[in-house]
Formats: structure tokens, C-alpha cells, sequence
């Protein structure tokens, strides 16, 4: 079933396929925020209509919003009816696949393909795009984003120059705040609780520059608690000397991109937003998901072999030098007046790793393609 006017041609012999997603909903919004960008995707350029199975219903909801044309929403839920297969199933996150729709799935001619978490780490060309037979005889491919030709890419919609070169503050409820300080720096500050956020706030306050920090409304009840104030409501705006902070409401997903793209320098997390900043071409501070063992630091610093790859010393040493403080906790006073100065090389260096990045073949074009040789 085709949606109307897709950007690409999809491959003939996936031109009637009918396609499911199914994601698990793990915590925070990086499951379904990513299974959502890659579910428009496809509905929008490949003009695929799909089912999308979410076990959390509601914060799926959050994020479709209006819906979309061409995403069906499903509730996955354990006596939901999987009767009904698809001819192409992307599981995500290794979430698994419910047995009963397995069982179906035997009956009929599937393919099936585990669109995995994002990795900088090299092993991940090792596993992508190769096929894992299942003891029920089924067979699983496994399919890897990345950032190397060797991976299945990362997650980038046709139509990101076109939106980026039209963007403005002005749809935004909180503009006009914005032209209130126009000399202050505009960041964005997505963060996990385990972040530094009591050293990083007590730089930004004594910042040589005025700055201007958007605080999503979910990370709003840490700063509070680094201000040492009850609560703080979308819409607040705190003054402490140099920084300016103001709380904002959980965005569409197309605004927030919009925001990382119009802001100064963003702070992000996890794995969609992160992709995001990197989009947006402009300074950023990635902070992962903490896993055990320190995997995360693992991850974050293959993240940085691959960005700074091509960057000057002295913006490689101090954004790997940010970041590591940033993820284990031991933001210094130094740093953001240092990343202040450096200012104009860390943007520089943005642009350059996303046009460079920008030439690698998208994420959903990559799987489209992979799927047509597997069909
Ligand atoms: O919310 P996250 O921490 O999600 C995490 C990660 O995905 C991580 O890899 C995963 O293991 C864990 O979940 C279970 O961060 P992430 O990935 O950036 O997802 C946030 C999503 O929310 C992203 O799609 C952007 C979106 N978003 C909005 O749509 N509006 C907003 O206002 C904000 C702040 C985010």
C-alpha cells in the first residue's frame, strides 16, 4: 500500500510491501523518538505506510501528535492480534518480536531485520547487515547504524537543508524572550541526572559572555534542585548574574530539531538528539546513556576517535577533554570559559563534520536498499 508522492522511487520489488516497526519503550524517549524519525521517513520519502507497534502507547502518542497519514499506531500489547503480518518487519533495539506474530511470521513470506543502537565502536561493521538464522527457522538480519561506510548510516531526512535554510525563531511561544538579550549565547541543555549539572551551572552564571540556557521541561526539576528552588514551570525564566535560564515545553520532535539548529551550542543525550546536534552543524556536548561497566564511556570515546578525526588539535583535545568531564561528572570551572573562547573553531569544526558526515548514504535509504537484496 503506497502513500502518495514519495520522494524516492522505492525498489520495484518493494513497491505493494506493507511494512511493521515494532518498539519497545525502554525509558526516556530515544526508543520511540527514533522509531518515529525513521517510521516518517519512510512514509514520507519512500512513500511506505507501516504499522508502528509501541508497547507505550501514550508517549508514542506524545510524538505522533496529529499522526501521520501513513503510520498506523499500534498498541503492542500481550493479546493484541498478530495474525496479520507484514511482508517486512523492523524490530528495533533488539526489542524481540512477539511469538505469536513469529508464528505467523512461519506461515507466510517475511523479511525481518533488527535495526540496532547507534555505535561509533568499530566491532559494529562486523555484525552489520548479516543474516542470524532462529531456532524457530525464521531468519533475523541485523542491521547496524554508524558512521563509516561499512555501517548502515545514520538517520537524516531529505528535506534537512531545505527546513534548515528557512529556520527562525519565530514560531517559537518563547521568541520573544529571545530578542530580549540578542548579545546573550542561546544553548540547550538535554541532560541525564547523572550529569554535572551544579558545576556546569555554576560556570554558565559566572560565563564572560551572557548566555541564554533553554531547559526542556523534563530536565527543568534538576535545575531546581541545583537552584535551590521548588519547581520550575515552562515558561520561568531564572536569572543568576551572567545566565539567563528558561523552561520550555517538550517540543515536537521537528521543533526540537529546529531548536538545536537555531541554538549556539547544545548539550544532548542518548542516541536521537545526539545525531540531531550533529545535524544542527553547530557546538555540542554529548552526554550518553550510562550503561555498567562503563560502556558508555567506551562509546563516547569512539564517538569522539570519529569526530575529531579531522579536527585541530586544540578543539580535539578540548572537546574530548569537555565531554569526558561531562559524562563522568567532573565538570571544571575552566572548561566553559575555554569552550567560550574557542567558540568560533568548535563551530567551524561542527559544520565541517556534518558536511563530511552528510555525505554518507542516509539511514533509511541504506535499509530500503539492503531489504530490497533480502526481500
Ligand atoms: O530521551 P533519551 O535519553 O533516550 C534514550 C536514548 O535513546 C538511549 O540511546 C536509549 O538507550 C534510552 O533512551 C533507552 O535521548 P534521545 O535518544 O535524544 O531521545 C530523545 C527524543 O526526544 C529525541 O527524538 C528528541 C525528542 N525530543 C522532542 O521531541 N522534544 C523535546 O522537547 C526534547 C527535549 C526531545
Amino acid at each position: 500500500m503506497l502513500a502518495s508522492s514519495p520522494a524516492h522511487a522505492i525498489p520495484s520489488a518493494l513497491k505493494h510491501s506493507r511494512w511493521d516497526i515494532f518498539c519497545k519503550v525502554v525509558d526516556n524517549f530515544g526508543d520511540i523518538g527514533v522509531c518515529w524519525r525513521l517510521a516518517r521517513q519512510l512514509a514520507e520519502e519512500y512513500g511506505i505506510a507501516l504499522r508502528l507497534w509501541v508497547d507505550d502507547l501514550a508517549l508514542a502518542e506524545r510524538f505522533a501528535r496529529a499522526g501521520h497519514a501513513h503510520i498506523q499506531l499500534q498498541h503492542w500489547t500481550a493479546d493484541a492480534d498478530f495474525s496479520q503480518t507484514a511482508d517486512v518487519v523492523i524490530e528495533t533495539f533488539g526489542c524481540g518480536l512477539p511469538e505469536a506474530y513469529q508464528q505467523a511470521m512461519l506461515g507466510a513470506q517475511v523479511t525481518w531485520v533488527n535495526v540496532d543502537y547507534l555505535s561509533a565502536e568499530r566491532w559494529v561493521e562486523g555484525f552489520h547487515a548479516h543474516p542470524s538464522p532462529q531456532a524457530n527457522g525464521l531468519i533475523r538480519y541485523f542491521f547496524y547504524p554508524g558512521f563509516t561506510p561499512q555501517t548502515g548510516g545514520l538517520l537524516r531526512e531529505a528535506s534537512l537543508p531545505a527546513w534548515q535554510a528557512t529556520a527562525d525563531w519565530s514560531a517559537f511561544e518563547f521568541a520573544p524572550m529571545l530578542t530580549a538579550a540578542p548579545q546573550s549565547l542561546t544553548l540547550s541543555l538535554f541532560c541525564y541526572a547523572h550529569a554535572p549539572l551544579a558545576a556546569l551551572v555554576a560556570s554558565l552564571v559566572h560565563s564572560p559572555q551572557p548566555v541564554r540556557v533553554l531547559v526542556p521541561e523534563t530536565v527543568a526539576p534538576m535545575l531546581a534542585n541545583v537552584l535551590g528552588v521548588a519547581a520550575l514551570r515552562v515558561g520561568e525564566q531564572i536569572q543568576r548574574q551572567q545566565c539567563t535560564f528558561l523552561v520550555i515545553s517538550f517540543l515536537s520532535q521537528a521543533d526540537y530539531d529546529r531548536l538545536l539548529y537555531l541554538c549556539d551550542f547544545n548539550f544532548v543525550r542518548g542516541e536521537d538528539s545526539w545525531i540531531r546536534a550533529l545535524w544542527a552543524g553547530k557546538p555540542m556536548i554529548w552526554l550518553p546513556y550510562q550503561q555498567s561497566e562503563e560502556t558508555h564511556l567506551i562509546k563516547l570515546n569512539a564517538f569522539l576517535d570519529h569526530y575529531l578525526a579531522q579536527a585541530d588539535l586544540p578543539v580535539a583535545d578540548l572537546l574530548r577533554l569537555a565531554m569526558l568531564a561531562w559524562a563522568r561528572g567532573e565538570w571544571s570551572p575552566a572548561l566553559w570559559p575555554s569552550l567560550l573562547e574557542a567558540l568560533p573553531a568548535l563551530a567551524s569544526h561542527a559544520q565541517a563534520f556534518k558536511s563530511k558526515q552528510s555525505q554518507q548514504s542516509d539511514l533509511a535509504t541504506q535499509l530500503v536498499n539492503f531489504i530490497e537484496k533480502i526481500y
